[in-house]
């Protein structure tokens, strides 16, 4: 098997070990980094399509993020001096009140997946802190997740604190279990996510609009 197929498979079954040596083969035998990096997403964008078909569950997912994150440790340097970035930026967090960060961080491992770059900003985060970052950051999607009824109307309050910054390009979407796209349209974000993998669809879908 190629070192190519073998990283890309290494991710699929979370095996960090073998995804680090097939990173450390592929970067000895001069292959091409972005090569590299596109083996990786593949295998990610793999278990996002497995997860959202039940075939695989959380647990499986953060094992597989975690052999993404300790290749990308090893192959970013090399992506960074040969120019490559990530082309898009996500800022995530859990709004206001808020203290579940599970689901967030399995949005925002996936996104890394995809090849985003994500600035978290943790779990309670004030809608000034959310506008603050779009300003600093300048993302091309803010992600917000709530899992309280209680909490959920802290995200009308965070999207309309983004829509007051003079950024109009930027996209919001939300995720959580008592979120839904009825709300999503209500309070005027750009889209809803029920689960990490369709988070991933959702974000290539705004951004190629
Ligand atoms: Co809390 N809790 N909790 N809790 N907790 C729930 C949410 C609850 C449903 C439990 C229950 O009563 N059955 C309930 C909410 C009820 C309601 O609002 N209607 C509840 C409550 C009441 C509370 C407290 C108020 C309890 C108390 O103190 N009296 C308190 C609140 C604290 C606070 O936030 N201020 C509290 C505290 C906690 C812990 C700290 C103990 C812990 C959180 C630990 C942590 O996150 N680090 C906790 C947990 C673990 C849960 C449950 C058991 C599990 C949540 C979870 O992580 N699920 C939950 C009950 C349940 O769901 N069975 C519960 C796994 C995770 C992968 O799923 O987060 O839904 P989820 O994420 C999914 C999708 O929703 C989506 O993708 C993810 C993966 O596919 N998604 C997005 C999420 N964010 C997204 C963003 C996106 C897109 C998709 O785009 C940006």
């Amino acid at each position: 098997m190629s070192f190519l197929l073998s990283l890309e498979e290494a991710v699929k079954q979370g095996n960090r070990n073998s995804a680090v040596s097939s990173v450390e083969d592929a970067l000895s035998a001069k292959l091409p980094p972005q090569d590299i990096l596109d083996a990786l997403v593949k295998g990610m964008d793999d278990v996002g399509r497995r997860f959202k078909a039940n075939a695989i569950f959380v647990p499986e997912v953060l094992i597989a993020a975690r052999a993404m994150k300790e290749s990308m440790a090893i192959l970013e340097p090399v992506l960074v001096a040969a120019g490559i970035q990530p082309e898009y930026t996500a800022v995530i967090g859990t709004v206001t009140g808020d203290l579940h960060d599970i689901g967030k961080n399995l949005v925002g491992m996936m996104w890394r997946g995809a090849n985003f770059k994500v600035i978290d900003l943790g779990t309670n985060v004030p809608p000034e802190k959310f506008a603050e970052a779009v300003v600093t950051h300048k993302p091309d999607i803010v992600g917000l997740s709530a899992l309280l009824t209680t909490t959920m109307p802290n995200m009308k309050i965070t999207v309309e604190a983004i829509r007051k910054t003079s950024d109009s390009r930027v996209k919001i979407v939300l995720g959580g279990a008592p979120v839904t796209q009825d709300y999503a349209d209500e309070i005027g974000a750009d889209g809803y996510a029920s689960d990490a993998a369709s988070a991933v669809d959702l974000v290539r879908k705004l951004i190629a609009s």
